[in-house]
């Protein structure tokens, strides 16, 4: 009788709490689910340099969100970016370039990386003019469009060799309009590439 009347009592002071606290605003999970912390997207690594004057991968398949990392080796390389119809050249003002950088031994300290923002392809090659880099092979494409056989990497690298040593390099290091594109430090000195 006791007992049961001390219930009824708690349950009667818990319904009027409860009615308080409900009467403020409760997240939603959506908004529980916006606060978090978007899964980090991929590292996509590229030796620059590796095997000659080449790209080592020179074809890369990247998914918006993921990172593409270029580490240099000797032979004071570039990574630049053209368009599909004028290899060898920069496409304008928003044509992200990583500089010349010049490792002199191994692999530079610093490392270029691009975040990839969509799948359109993106068209990227050496600007070293000393020994026509880009012109002898020395170039790349991130999301080549794979169904189509007009736009190919193969045929991009016949273009440039067939511009015969015309070549020039974006004025600005970094950019690379919402490509987000920069030099930084390798994250991962010890890890090879
Ligand atoms: C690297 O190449 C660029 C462009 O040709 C040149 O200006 C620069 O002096 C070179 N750096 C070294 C250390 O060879
Ligand atoms: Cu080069």
């Amino acid at each position: 009788m006791f007992a049961s009347k001390t219930i009824t009592i708690f349950a009667a002071a818990l319904a009027a709490l409860y009615s308080t606290v409900s009467a403020a605003p409760t997240p939603t999970k959506n908004e529980v689910a916006a606060r978090q912390v978007a899964p980090a997207g991929a590292t996509h690594s590229v030796v620059v340099g590796r095997g000659g004057l080449r790209f080592d991968p020179e074809n890369i398949v990247a998914e918006p969100g993921d990172i593409v990392e270029f580490h240099f080796l000797p032979r004071n390389h570039s990574v630049a970016q053209s368009n599909f119809a004028n290899p060898c050249q920069p496409i304008g003002a928003t044509a992200f370039f990583s500089g010349f950088i010049p490792s002199p031994a191994g692999q530079s300290p610093d490392v270029f990386q691009i975040t990839i923002e969509d799948r359109n392809p993106i068209w990227f090659y050496c600007s070293q003019t000393a020994g026509s880099h880009c012109q002898s092979g020395m170039s790349g494409v991130i999301n080549q469009n794979f169904d189509s056989n007009e736009f190919t990497l193969a045929k991009y690298k016949g273009k440039a060799a067939e511009l015969g040593g015309v070549s020039g390099s974006p004025e600005i290091v970094g950019n690379g309009g919402n490509l987000n594109a920069r030099v930084v430090p390798n994250p991962n000195p010890y890890s090879g590439f």
